[in-house]
């Protein structure tokens, strides 16, 4: 008996689908597939090159996630809900909003180039509704777990914009994403505040950048969720397959692909139907069971059948995320082949390979796109052009646009209290400052969200917690407190708390900053966030700060203890270079005061600062040492100046042969300096650096500013310096890097001797430290006397 072969392309009935919204998704995967792909080879191979580099795209990693991104966009997302997209499925996003009307022609012809539509998903950089930017991977899809703890967080304050509901919170996940420790660090996290509302969407291609990933690997993924509470659902075959399971000899088909390695998988949809047949006509007689199944399909039918993964189905991938119906947070593991649709299907080489001009010439055919009609958004498709435009502006996510927030801004009081005391530390006062805020109950207390990677107690956040309580969704008594056992610290916890305690992580808290620093933008309340950590382990999650800031996250980052100065309590945790951290991150203003008052003075700046259109982020580096501290009155001048960067603590005379700059908690050697100094150089002055990034920025700012041919008067430190004659010599001084205040002798060509430490790890008292360092009273005397010897 003749039987007719299957072929590819034959969509069978769905019960999850209406006939017309099948059709319409079809139409829809087809043209995003071919938009990502002609977004990537224009930019490659049409738009004119001058610089000879390599332009670059991922055709692959965006076939691999199209059906995914299809049925999310077009059929199950709501407005509320937020996506992080994996970094190299950008044009798919933009190909997804361009079909929307939510993107230009223009932006796309401009894919990578200045001013067009990123290589990666950007908030602050795309124009078309980036929820989470995304790109060094594995941070955007754990931020999604930490904005829903943020959304909970409103939620059950109830400050959510009135009527508003909550969204899910969505991650579509390369499959080598889940390499990165920091993801595992998330959802240990995830568990412990038990969010809800997190999809993981996993696209498991089973390939990475370089090569194929291990089999069996999603064995392992599953027990990784499971054992934090989330819902796992395994979406691995398609409808045709499932179709052909059903027939006899389908469940040793099924069999055969399960126990198949990922390489031969990959290398097999590489290859295409007459492999697939060479191959399994090996393995399955032609007179068995499953020898006929695979006799009824042609060449293409079986392609067409072996490569009908879950993740490539969009009945299937409709079905299961229509079939949710609770807030559990959940991982779906999607098997996709990575470039499927394509020439460039399921190679391992394929991550950064690029259809030739012949092989997108033999695509464009096969699309049925005409020639001048390739960014058309409705050639090609054998669908009515008008039902799908009436399917697409029904499309549920697309009904309000754009989907950010704006929020009121928070009052912030004239001044900030820190309480009478003679000798404090700037962390003690960092913590006065906060208790005296949270005592006032006003709308900035209120907004004030702090958080901590388990040394809220020694970053001094105690107070404010005391008073503030802890976040959690379940109420708990602190049982130390109800069985009276003396402690300093009440650690209530209930939906109330206003603290946000994390485990050791500090990766976490960054990224938990980044979500709470966007709740204005993400959800419509402002939140002013807080987060303290130690200085030196800033550096465990750099590119998790830097992430927050290139997302123009708002958020106060109070680091502390810093230095050498944390003495004895040991030189693991010096920090030496973090002073730099803070002059080279863009959209953070970095402090290092030396005073309590300064600090109040930054503190209130701060609040204000991310609050602006125009502001960013606020890292104040403090520190353990307390100190005298002046008896003045901060007046509108010197907080000008302390914001500024710094200010003349000793004015220099018009002659004076020495200046010394110093910054945080090295003032009193600088003070003792300054004295011996004045025995022979009476007139030798004394410069508080409160802040090097702000000088050294103003510096720039006006540099910029003149090479743009507009007059931008003299900058502060300009001005500051212009008080040390052109003949006089600079110290600079500060437990850190010398490198940070260095430059000072450059804005008024002064001779300089540069004083910080350059090596670490040893634990002393104070003043053996200092000493070895060479930023004590000594070594600054000494720096003078050199520059006059000099002179
Ligand atoms: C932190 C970080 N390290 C390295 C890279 C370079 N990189 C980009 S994509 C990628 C592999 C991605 O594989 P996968 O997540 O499985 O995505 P696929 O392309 O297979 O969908 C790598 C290593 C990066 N973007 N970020
Ligand atoms: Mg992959």
């Amino acid at each position: 008996m003749s039987v007719t072969p299957i072929r590819a392309g034959i969509v069978p009935a769905s019960p999850s689908l209406d006939a017309r919204e099948a059709a319409c998704l079809a139409a829809l995967e087809k043209k995003v597939l071919w938009l990502a792909s002609w977004t990537i080879h224009n930019a490659n191979h049409i738009r004119p090159k001058r610089d000879g580099l390599k332009v670059g795209g991922h055709q692959a990693s965006c076939a691999s996630v199209v059906q995914i991104m299809t049925a999310l966009y077009f059929h199950v997302l709501k407005p509320q809900d937020r996506v992080a997209v994996k970094p190299h499925a950008s044009p798919v996003f933009h190909a997804i909003q361009y079909m929307l009307g939510h993107q230009d022609r223009d932006q796309m012809e401009r894919f990578r180039a200045l001013g067009g539509a990123q290589s990666y998903p950007s908030r602050t950089k795309d124009s078309d509704d980036v929820d989470f930017s995304t790109g060094s991977v594995g941070l955007g899809v754990a931020m999604t777990s930490f904005t829903a703890l943020v959304q909970d967080y409103l939620d059950m304050k109830a400050m959510l914009p009135e009527g508003q509901k909550p969204g899910r919170m969505i991650a579509l996940v390369g499959d080598a994403e889940l390499d990165e420790g920091n993801i595992y660090e998330a959802l240990l996290e995830s568990w412990k505040h038990q969010i809800r509302n997190v999809w993981w969407v996993i696209d498991y291609n089973r390939q990475s950048l370089d090569s194929v990933v291990s089999d069996e690997l999603f064995g392992r993924i599953e027990g990784f969720f499971e054992a934090v509470g989330w819902d796992v659902t395994v979406l691995k075959y398609g409808k045709k397959q499932e179709a052909a399971f059903a027939q006899a000899g389908g469940e040793e088909l099924r069999t055969w692909i399960d126990a198949c390695p990922n390489d031969l998988y990959s290398a097999l949809c590489f290859k295409g139907g007459a492999a697939w047949r060479e191959h399994l006509e090996n393995v399955f007689a032609r007179g068995s069971a499953t020898g006929k199944l695979i006799g009824q399909y042609d060449n293409d039918g079986l392609h067409a059948l072996m490569t009908n993964l879950a993740g490539h189905d969009i009945e299937s991938l409709v079905e299961a995320f229509d079939a949710v119906d609770d807030d559990r947070p959940r991982c779906f593991l999607a098997y996709t082949i990575k470039g499927s649709g394509l020439p460039l299907a399921g190679h391992k080489d394929n991550h950064a390979g690029l259809m030739s001009p012949e092989q997108m010439e033999s695509f464009r055919k096969k699309m049925g796109v005409a020639p001048g009609a390739e960014w058309d958004r409705f050639a090609g498709l054998d669908i009515d052009r008008g039902e799908l435009e009436s399917y697409l502006s029904s499309v549920a996510f697309a009904q309000r646009h754009p989907r950010r927030h704006a929020a009121p801004r928070i009052a912030v009081p004239a001044t900030l209290t820190v309480g009478g005391a003679t000798t404090l530390s700037t962390q003690e006062a960092f913590g006065r400052i906060l208790n005296e805020i949270a005592r006032n109950d006003d709308e900035l207390a209120r907004h004030i969200v702090t958080a901590s990677p388990d040394v809220t107690v020694s970053t001094n956040l105690g107070p404010w917690v005391n008073r503030r309580h802890l976040f959690d969704r379940r109420d708990r008594d602190d049982v130390f407190q109800t069985e009276k056992v003396m402690s300093a610290q009440t650690w209530t916890k209930s939906r109330q708390g206003q603290h946000i305690e994390l485990g050791i992580a500090e990766n976490n808290l960054f990224l938990l900053l980044a979500s709470l620093g966007l709740a204005h933008s993400l959800f419509g309340t402002r939140l002013l966030p807080v987060g303290t950590l130690y200085d030196p382990f800033i550096a465990r999650g750099l590119d998790a700060l830097n992430y927050a800031c290139y997302q123009d996250a708002r958020f106060m980052l109070v680091a502390t203890p810093s230095g050498v100065s944390l003495a004895p309590e040991g030189g693991a945790h010096q920090s030496i270079y973090t002073p730099l951290i803070g002059i080279g991150q863009p959209g953070l203003s970095a402090y290092e005061p030396a005073y309590a008052d300064e600090l109040a003075a930054i503190m209130r700046w701060g609040f204000e600062t991310m609050q602006a259109d125009d502001g960013g982020s606020v890292y104040l580096r403090l520190t353990t040492r307390p100190i005298e501290q002046p008896k003045r009155d901060i007046t509108e001048t010197l907080a000008g100046d302390v914001l500024a960067g710094g200010y003349w603590l000793a004015e220099p005379a018009a002659d004076a042969e020495i200046a010394i700059a110093c910054s945080g908690a090295v003032v009193p050697e600088a003070l003792a300096a300054l004295d011996r100094i004045k025995e022979d150089i009476p007139g030798a002055g004394l410069l508080v650096v409160t802040s090097a990034e702000r000088l050294l920025e103003g510096w720039h700012g006006a540099r910029r500013q003149r090479r743009a041919g507009r007059d931008p008067g003299v900058s502060h430190v300009e001005r500051l310096l212009a008080r040390l004659p052109g003949h006089g010599g600079l110290v600079t001084v500060l437990d850190g890097h010398p490198a940070t205040l260095s430059w000072l002798a450059g804005v008024g060509r002064h001779k300089t001797q540069s004083l910080g430490v350059e090596n670490f790890g040893q634990s002393a008292d104070l003043e053996d430290i200092y000493r070895a360092a060479g930023i004590d009273a000594e070594a600054i005397v000494d720096a003078a006397a050199r520059l006059c010897l000099t002179s």
